[in-house]
């Protein structure tokens, strides 16, 4: 089984997650991605949790939108880290799935990350998995320093252009 466990509420909830995935990738911890829904596919979503947990998965990610329940019934059903990314649709723009996600009763904690924050959930994850893993957190400090350089890079170039 993946590293990374990731389920979404929706494939409509995809394109806002897809730069999470690609850092996962660039971090090197493998990743499986579903959809499945804490109300519309309770079962399967229960069977999966049990499959990756017997399997070794380190972290579940869970992405979902509206009343997003999904993170929190994995919580219920693991003893694993559970990341939640509250996404951005329907009407609430996200509020709703932020509080869904994050308000979770005392000891079934989901660590919640911003709305349609998917890299934050991949580094998080990334940074659980470094704690026993000592090739990953070496991985994680290197995506930081190109994050650095990147933001750097970025600061030359206004300076470049205030400067004509
Ligand atoms: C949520 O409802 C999903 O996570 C998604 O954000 C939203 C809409 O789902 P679809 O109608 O596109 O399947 O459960």
């Amino acid at each position: 089984m993946p590293q990374v466990a990731w389920m979404m509420g929706s494939d409509s909830d995809y394109p806002k997650l897809e730069a999470g995935f690609k850092a996962l990738k660039e971090l090197g911890i493998s990743v499986e991605g579903r959809v499945l829904s804490a109300h519309r596919t309770p079962d399967a979503t229960r069977e999966f949790v049990a499959k990756c947990e017997a399997g070794g998965t380190k972290v579940f990610i869970c992405a979902a939108g509206m009343a997003a329940h999904l993170a929190g019934a994995v919580a219920a059903h693991s003893s694993r880290p559970v990341i939640g990314i509250p996404v951005d649709s329907g009407a609430l723009k996200g509020l709703d799935a932020l509080l869904s996600t994050a308000q979770m009763p005392p000891g079934v904690p989901v660590a919640t990350v911003g709305i349609d924050g998917a890299v934050n959930a991949a580094v998080l994850a990334a940074q659980i998995i470094g704690t026993g893993d000592d090739a990953v957190a070496k991985k994680v400090v290197e995506w930081r320093a190109s994050q650095t350089a990147k933001v750097l890079e970025k600061d030359k170039r206004l300076a470049e252009k205030l400067k004509g």
